[in-house]
């Protein structure tokens, strides 16, 4: 569980046989700190080890943001802010390979990193309040190859494109259109509703339902690229992460101004 030390900025319950994990760092808007998903990585291995069989990963209902994404304060600039073995990346490891369902269930806005979160859980119910922003493009950063391999297994291609050009949030309706949500219902029933869905999932077998997904994720997470398309990638991010954009999106942020990008 947390350390002793950090506080408590997961708030973690069992009922009725289902896990519930709610961000709780109201004052930096649930941003995805490391000791966020840290603990968001004990908490799975602790319901792991008590055969915990769905979880929902949730924010407080009077939360008006679900996740700013990836705490700004915490992305690198003296190397890829994104690669295999940052705090985010380990903590979405863990959720797609958690032993059961992991379902988001989403009050609010959810912004960039935490967008790649909630696609990697695996059922998303949302509420008419929610929205869904991916965000690289407002601050100048180079996505990652395994976040887009996980949008592009949620959403065609040119959907994708849509949300990285604009890093404009899709409204819930528009979300659910786009078969981004899996159901959309009203505010007040969001708890209930997604309760009663992880109930009805725990009544199964554990080991079909595990095993289904860990077939899925490694037919959608193992791709082969070769070793060209690698590096191209490789430099292609590289580029994007040692530009003077990058710094600029990320100092515009902090000093609450608009980002004055110049191509360099
Ligand atoms: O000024 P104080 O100290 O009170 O702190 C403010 C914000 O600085 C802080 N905060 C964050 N701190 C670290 N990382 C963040 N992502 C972050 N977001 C917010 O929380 C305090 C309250 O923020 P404020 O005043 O803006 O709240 P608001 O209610 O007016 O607006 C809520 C948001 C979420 C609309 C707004 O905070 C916002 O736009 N946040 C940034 C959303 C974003 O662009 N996230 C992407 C992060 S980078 C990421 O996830 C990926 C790597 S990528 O970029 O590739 O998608």
């Amino acid at each position: 569980m947390a350390e002793a030390h950090s506080p408590l900025l997961l708030r973690s319950e069992v009922a009725d046989g289902v896990g519930i994990l709610t961000l709780t760092d109201p004052q930096k808007r649930n941003a995805l700190s490391a000791a966020m998903l840290e603990q968001l990585q004990a908490n799975l291995a602790e319901f792991a080890a008590q055969q915990v069989r769905v979880v929902i990963l949730c924010d407080d209902p009077d939360a008006r943001v679900f996740s700013a994404g990836h705490d700004i304060h915490e992305l690198r600039t003296d190397r890829d802010p994104l690669a295999y073995d940052e705090p985010l990346e380990k903590a979405l490891r863990a959720v797609r390979s958690y032993p059961g369902p992991v379902i988001a269930m989403v009050h609010g806005s959810v912004w960039g990193a935490a967008f790649d979160l909630v696609c990697s859980c695996d059922i998303l119910i949302a509420d008419d309040e929610s929205e869904f922003a991916i965000t690289p493009a407002n601050l100048g950063l180079p996505y990652n190859t395994p976040g887009l391999l996980h949008f592009l297994s949620r959403l065609p291609i040119n959907l994708i494109k849509e949300m990285m050009f604009t890093a404009a949030p899709i409204p819930a309706q528009q979300a659910k259109d786009w078969h981004i949500v899996n159901h959309l219902v009203p505010a007040l029933q969001l708890r209930d509703f997604t309760i009663n869905f992880a109930r009805n999932i725990t009544m199964k077998a554990p080991l079909s339902i595990a095993a289904v997904k860990e077939q899925l994720r490694v037919l959608t997470d193992d791709h082969a690229v070769s070793a060209q398309a690698a590096d191209r990638i490789a430099a292609l991010r590289r580029t994007v992460w040692e530009s003077r954009d990058m710094k600029e999106g990320i100092a515009a942020f902090f000093e609450k101004r608009k980002p004055a990008f110049q191509g360099r």
